[in-house]
């Protein structure tokens, strides 16, 4: 049954906050096409008591052409704003962020606005951005929310630890369990896709915040994939925990902007980045690891200019993929099998540039050191795929995803 989720009009000055940024093309944010929230001086939430919400009938399953045949694409919620991310929930039902600064909670035919989300800087690239829903919440009712917080005059990528009340749709016991060090002034690169590992210890990635070489760099948080407790204390057997030059949290460094991460059936872990232009990347995570960025990069700066070295160095990775001319990815999902064998272990990223969902098979004869070890083999695309925000496999093995263009969460089925 499709849910409609409906806002009023807001308040249009909030769009001016995005004057004046520019990006490079791949990661170009283009404002939310629909009404915005309000938000008052204090740059709180004024909109959930202007929130009305209403049903629709469901829509007719329109179909995709894929090599699995003609699969279903149904419309699951439509008319968020900029939704980055969603989770599901164990007894069905999910969540879902919009940039602006909202948690929905979709369930029992319902979009609710939850209460108690932390204000967020909803400006750039930043805002209120993935969700994560913990393996245990049926016990443990915890959810994860990463977002850009306001730090002196800037602003920083923060992931927050809440227990989610169902029945009265609030966020309760909200703390901050890590906020990047430094935060910077400009609007761009959080990273902030998170993943809870099979080890129980949650993952998740920062950008380079536009500051290229601090990626490099292992006494700032930017251009790393991060791993943590669930509590947020360090777990000790981090890969730098032992070095005084070196933030603890970190699990690998030299990336970009990975938007992109997830664990695969058999407990790998992959990002997929933001590069230069003709430079988006796939990775497969190991700890302690150096990606490479702005040392080491395939494609160029966005003025055109050569990047650092060139394609490779001993010591730093390649990437099982990249991209040429880039695709801008947001997220990553490595698939089951559960409702197409054919496609187990394969590695689906969104594309938010070309409007497709890109499905990667390994290499025939595995790549080796010096190739790629993925392959992309197939484009799943329909009027349904424009400007995807996230792609998550659901319980029951269909994929679904939000789509940026059309405001909306899709279920792709048989
Ligand atoms: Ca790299």
């Amino acid at each position: 049954m499709l849910i409609s989720y409906t806002q009023v009009q807001g308040d249009r000055t909030s769009e001016d906050r995005d004057n004046g940024c520019s990006y490079p093309a791949a990661d170009y944010e283009p404002k939310g096409r629909r009404a915005r929230p309000v938000h008052n001086s204090a740059g709180l939430l004024a909109s959930a008591v202007f929130l009305t919400y209403a049903w629709q009938s469901a829509l007719v399953a329109q179909t995709m052409a894929t090599s699995q045949g003609d699969l279903q694409v149904a419309p699951v919620v439509t008319g968020l704003d900029v939704p980055w991310g969603f989770d599901f929930l164990p007894g069905g039902g999910i969540v879902v962020t919009e940039r602006e600064g909202d948690l929905l909670l979709v369930q029992n035919g319902q979009a609710r606005s939850v209460r108690g989300v932390p204000d967020v800087v909803a400006a750039g690239q930043g805002g209120l951005l993935d969700v994560l829903v913990a393996e245990d919440f049926a016990s443990s009712n915890l959810v994860y929310l990463s977002y850009a917080k306001k730090v002196g005059q800037g602003s920083a990528t923060a992931i927050a630890r809440a227990q989610l009340d169902l029945a009265n749709a609030r966020l309760v016991n909200l703390d901050d369990i890590f906020v990047a060090a430094p935060a910077s002034t400009t609007g761009r690169h959080y990273g902030s896709r998170m993943a809870e590992g099979p080890d129980g210890y949650i993952y998740f990635t920062i950008g380079d915040r536009g500051d290229r070489p601090s990626a490099q760099s292992l006494a700032s948080h930017n251009g790393s994939v991060l791993r943590i407790h669930p509590d947020g204390r360090v777990p000790n057997d981090n890969p730098f925990v032992s070095r005084q030059d070196a933030l603890p949290e970190i699990w690998s460094f030299g990336h970009r902007n990975p938007q992109g991460l997830g664990f695969s059936p058999d407990g790998q872990l992959w990002a997929v980045e933001h590069g230069a232009r003709g430079g988006d990347e796939v990775n497969h995570i190991r700890p302690g690891a150096n990606y490479g960025w702005p040392i080491i990069a395939y494609g160029r700066h966005y003025s055109g200019l050569k990047i650092g070295e060139g394609t490779e160095r001993d010591g730093m990775e390649q990437p099982a993929y990249y991209w040429d001319p880039s695709m801008a990815p947001s997220n990553l999902m490595v698939y089951s099998g559960k409702m197409w064998p054919e496609w187990e272990g394969d590695v689906f990223v969104g594309s938010l540039k070309f409007n497709y969902i890109a499905r990667l098979s390994e290499t025939a004869g595995g790549g080796g050191a010096s190739g790629q070890s993925l392959t992309e083999v197939e484009q799943l695309k329909s009027v349904e795929t424009g400007r995807i925000r996230d792609v998550r496999e659901a319980p029951d093995g269909s994929i679904w995803f939000a789509s940026q263009g059309d405001g909306a969460i899709y279920r792709l089925s048989r």
